[in-house]
């Protein structure tokens, strides 16, 4: 799959630029780890505001500090952007005007999972997750429920909807309420692709020591119906990663995606020796086969800091990358 670097910010080696007196720029050297055939660390995440999030992270990853920490504070960063419409709040509400959250969080040395789908008045929906991973031997709380979950973990219930959001849905109710999720299935060359007007954050990140994580945040699809939990939240189809390989994250037509386990087939393509480009295209050619016709994306990045990634039906693909030598969105064109 072809890359085409965007905007890109060669910070050149670690030593050189110390020397040349830019170590403001630069993780101490200590938290850097050549790899054969790679660097330590990397994060990796989808869309355009990856870079920005890829920022939050990485104050975290060049101190030396775990990926599962940079993953939190990478996604925090962006559910709480009030700019942001598809995380967090002031997000594409559903079809009665309330916004609600799917997150998840995999973190690969213990190979657990925390989830929360349908989330309610509650922002930072990836740290409640990564409190149903670290305090509950559960995997996936859900609804109102995972609302009186957080509450109990000390989370302040808070409006998910803002001006904006609110505008949105009245806006969409004066549209005749379209588009809608009551039509047919989107197979087939009669269904045009998606229009991507939904952007949920996925974000996979390889620490110092090799330690890898990902994690997910959405607020799920524009004017879904009530009830709906996309893919993001659910291991292997939003996110996936064995700390033996890497890991992937999705983004796109969930409700699709998640018939097809995208992540998890991206993670063991990996494993049989694919780069994580080839990876995920591979996973995401299953669900074209199949007669689908939606927008769709995976992020991969190896245990070697190798990041790839491949799309269904966008355009155009934006995912950002950082590690030690480079800060930049890359692009790959969907096929
Ligand atoms: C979902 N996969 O809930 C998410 C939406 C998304 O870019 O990724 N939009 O189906």
């Amino acid at each position: 799959m072809p890359t085409m670097t965007r905007r890109q910010m060669l910070l050149g080696s670690a030593s050189g630029l110390m020397a040349a007196g830019c170590a403001g720029a630069l993780p101490p050297l200590a938290a850097v780890r050549d790899v054969p055939g790679g660097i330590l660390p990397v994060v990796a995440t989808t869309w355009r505001f990856g870079v920005k999030a890829n920022k939050a992270a990485w104050t975290i990853l060049e101190k030396g500090g775990s990926a599962l920490d940079a993953v939190e504070a990478g996604i925090n960063d962006i559910e709480l952007d009030p700019d942001e419409e598809s995380v967090g709040f002031g997000g594409t509400p559903n079809e009665v005007g309330e916004t609600t959250l799917d997150a998840m969080i995999m973190w690969g040395p213990t190979h657990d999972v925390g989830a929360v789908g349908c989330l309610k008045r509650v922002k930072k929906a990836i740290s409640v997750a990564r409190k149903v991973m670290e305090r509950t031997k559960h995997t996936f709380l859900v609804g109102e429920d995972a609302t009186i979950f957080a509450v109990r973990m000390g989370f302040a219930l808070e409006s998910l909807t803002n001006e904006r959001s609110s505008r949105m849905w009245e806006d969409w109710v004066k549209r005749g309420r379209k588009p809608s999720h009551w039509e047919e299935e989107p197979r087939g060359d009669g269904n045009p692709a998606d229009p991507k007007d939904h952007d949920t954050i996925g974000m996979v990140a390889v620490d110092r020591s090799g330690d890898v994580c990902v994690g997910l945040s959405t607020n799920g699809l524009d004017f879904k119906i009530p009830g709906r939990v996309g893919d993001s939240p659910i291991t292997g189809a939003g996110g996936y990663c064995d700390n033996d390989v890497g890991g992937a994250v999705a983004t796109g037509n969930g409700d699709v995606m998640m018939r097809f386990l995208p992540s998890y087939q991206a993670v063991e393509n990996m494993r049989r020796g694919m780069s994580p480009a080839e990876a995920a295209q591979e996973a995401l050619a299953r669900i074209r086969k199949k007669g689908y016709k939606i927008g769709g994306a995976i992020v991969a990045a190896n245990k070697k800091g190798e990041v790839g990634a491949a799309a269904l039906d966008y355009r155009e693909f934006p995912f950002a990358v950082r590690n030690p030598k480079a800060d930049e969105l890359r692009t790959v064109r969907g096929s």
